[in-house]
């Protein structure tokens, strides 16, 4: 597939009497004491990304953080245990505020605790909007066994290498033909979207392939990942199927990083310097 807009997914056009409950609502399950910022990358991601609206669900000890980081997303504290941990009732109380979502990103920041890897399990199991797992929540399935596999809910994996190694159980893919293939393999036995970042990221569904060419070296630094699954999530939202969310994702996140370097060069480059430059690039879709 070439990198032609004319060939990308369509990005959906915002109707003229369209309003903030046409445009999907998007529900980021992230966040930790210490990794607060992943949450806050990944809800506005998803305001950038053009969702109606954007709810962060985030532990109870980092609300008020993630809520003071961004006026436009609303909060909710997930109930914890005085030593942090979620508690049993944590997944029912978040798959209550999942029942109005349109897309749900768990993952960024969320850490790694046993009861955290319990919570996600716990949501996968119930949740019936489409999920962009990223992150610790791809830590909770790994390896990954058939547990999820054909499952009737849209489900897109989001791994950087180190973490599709982690799901796979090999070795991190040695080249390119071998990473298509791998991922390729992955998203057939699983029946969902896998798309594997890095320097040309892939994304499949295990019949279609897309190698995406936008993006640069100065993206490799903390929290660009938090950023991209928070703007699939909101392509989802707002009508494209899981597939085409991935590969319009990859490709307008890594324009934000070719524009975002452009203006500040690669070296400097930060997560929130992409923010700045999703308009540029869905500009560009518009
Ligand atoms: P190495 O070190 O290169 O040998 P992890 P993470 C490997 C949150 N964040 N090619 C790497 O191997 C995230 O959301 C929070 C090959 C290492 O073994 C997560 O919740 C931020 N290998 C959490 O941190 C900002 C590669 O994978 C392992 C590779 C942990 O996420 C930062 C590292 O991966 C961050 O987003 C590649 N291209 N890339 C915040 N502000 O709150 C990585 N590896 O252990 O999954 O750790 O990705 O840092
Ligand atoms: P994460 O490791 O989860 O924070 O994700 C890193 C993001 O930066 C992914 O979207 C990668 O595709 C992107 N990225 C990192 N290094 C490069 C590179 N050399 N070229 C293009 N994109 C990159
Ligand atoms: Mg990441």
């Amino acid at each position: 597939m070439t990198q032609a807009i004319r060939d990308l997914p369509r990005l959906p056009r915002r109707d003229a009497t369209g309003h903030k409950g046409t445009y999907g609502k998007v529900l980021v399950v992230a966040g930790s004491r210490g990794m607060s910022g992943a949450a806050v990358l990944c809800g506005r991601a998803a305001l950038r990304g053009g969702a109606g609206l954007v709810q962060v669900a985030c532990p109870q000890n980092v609300q008020d953080v993630v809520a003071a980081a961004h006026p436009a997303y609303t909060t909710h504290g997930i109930r914890q245990h005085a030593d942090g941990t979620f508690g049993d009732g944590a997944a029912e109380e978040v798959l209550a505020l999942a029942s109005a979502a349109d897309a749900v990103v768990i993952g960024p920041g969320l850490g790694r605790a046993e009861p955290t890897v319990r919570f996600v399990l716990r949501l996968l199991e119930d949740l019936t909007a489409p999920v962009v797992l990223d992150a610790d929540g791809l830590f909770a399935v790994s390896p990954f066994g058939d547990q999820f596999a054909r499952r009737t809910v849209p489900l897109v994996l989001t791994p950087h290498p180190g973490e599709f190694a982690r799901l796979t159980g090999k070795p991190v893919p040695a080249t390119d033909a071998e990473r298509e293939e791998q991922a390729t393999a992955f998203a057939d036995t699983f029946g969902g979207v896998m798309l594997l970042k890095g320097a040309g990221t892939v994304v499949t569904d295990g019949t279609r392939v897309y190698r995406n060419a936008t993006g640069n070296p100065g993206m490799g630094t903390g929290g660009t990942g938090d950023v991209l699954a928070g703007g699939i999530a909101a392509l989802i939202g707002q009508g494209l199927k899981a597939f085409d969310a991935a590969v319009l994702g990859a490709w307008v996140h890594g324009r934000a990083g070719d524009l975002g370097a452009e203006a500040l060069g690669q070296t400097a480059l930060t997560a929130p310097d992409l923010l700045d430059h999703l308009p540029a690039a869905f500009k560009e879709l518009e």
